[in-house]
């Protein structure tokens, strides 16, 4: 059952005696006292809200007495039954998304083909099964002073996926930075929605350093995500919440005498956004 008022009932006992008048109690399993269980009737209501996060089952141990009426009209038991009731709590939309950041950098180099990925966006929610499966949409405002039935988004997302796409070319748009909202809404799209907010900054080789890394390209890979958040941790000491990109990842390039490839070295093409300015820092700042 989904979080019903309190008092709905959820189930009756019955327990049948000729004659006999039966007093039904919960013996164990209320946990937090949510069931409440109506000592003549035998039914069993909800006594508090429900909540399946806290608890998505139930297991109540119910007695019934009998209580033989004699002519004295005192009651004295005569019997006792106990009977267990499974009580399962289905799920309810109670928790709308929640982004794993508030606010997604990204960039984009001016030469990047259309649909090149830039980002991943991901909302989660403490609810099971649909209720806490997303849906993405963007929000872009069109730009301002173009013809805005001829302009083209610049950016797409993979509904399901979060992955943020590039849809347009960005030419000669070096420093130029493209802001705009996701939207993720849980059920698939039918439930609750949150908002977060997404940077994208144009770059070009201008913006890029050569990082050169004692490990051989496939390792580096491998390890890509690791190696990206020391490499951002060292940025972040000189620029506080820097986001960096790493564009390429290839072998060493070394250049004394004639150009070569050294498969044992990589070299990783990186750059780094400042979130204030929400433009690449530049290589002078990096190399600090
Ligand atoms: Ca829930
Ligand atoms: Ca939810």
């Amino acid at each position: 059952m989904r979080q019903a008022a309190v008092g709905t009932p959820v189930g009756t006992i019955t327990a049948a005696a000729v004659n006999q008048t039966i007093v039904y109690s919960i013996i164990d399993g209320n946990r937090g006292d949510v069931f409440a269980l109506n000592e003549t009737t035998g039914v069993i209501s909800t006594a508090k809200a429900l909540d399946y996060e806290a608890n998505s089952s139930y297991v109540l141990k119910v007695e019934a007495d009998s209580m033989e009426v004699v002519s004295t009209n005192r009651r004295v038991p005569s019997k006792t039954n106990t009977a267990k009731v499974v009580i399962d709590i289905r799920d309810e939309n109670d928790h709308p998304p929640v982004f794993s950041r508030s606010l997604y950098i990204g960039g984009v180099a001016e030469d990047a083909k259309t649909f090149t990925s830039i980002l991943q966006i991901q909302a989660q929610d403490k609810d099971t099964g649909n209720y806490s499966a997303m849906m993405y949409r963007l929000i872009i405002a069109p730009p301002t002073g173009k013809d805005t039935k001829s302009s083209k988004d610049g950016f797409i997302i993979g509904p399901y996926s979060g992955v943020v796409k590039t849809a347009i070319m960005y030419r000669n748009m070096r420093r130029s930075y493209f802001k705009f909202e996701v939207v993720a809404t849980d059920d698939y799209g039918q439930g609750h929605s949150s908002k977060a907010e997404i940077v994208v900054s144009v770059v070009n080789q201008l913006d890029m350093q050569v990082v050169v890394s004692n490990v051989p390209p496939t390792y580096v890979e491998k390890n890509k995500d690791k190696l990206l958040s020391i490499l951002e941790r060292y940025v972040q000491e000189q620029i506080p919440g820097a986001k960096v990109v790493v564009e390429t990842i290839g072998p060493h390039r070394t250049v004394d005498g004639k150009e070569q490839d050294d498969y044992t070295k990589s070299d990783l093409m990186i750059y780094a956004i400042d979130p204030l300015t929400n433009r690449a820092v530049s290589r002078q700042e990096l190399h600090k």
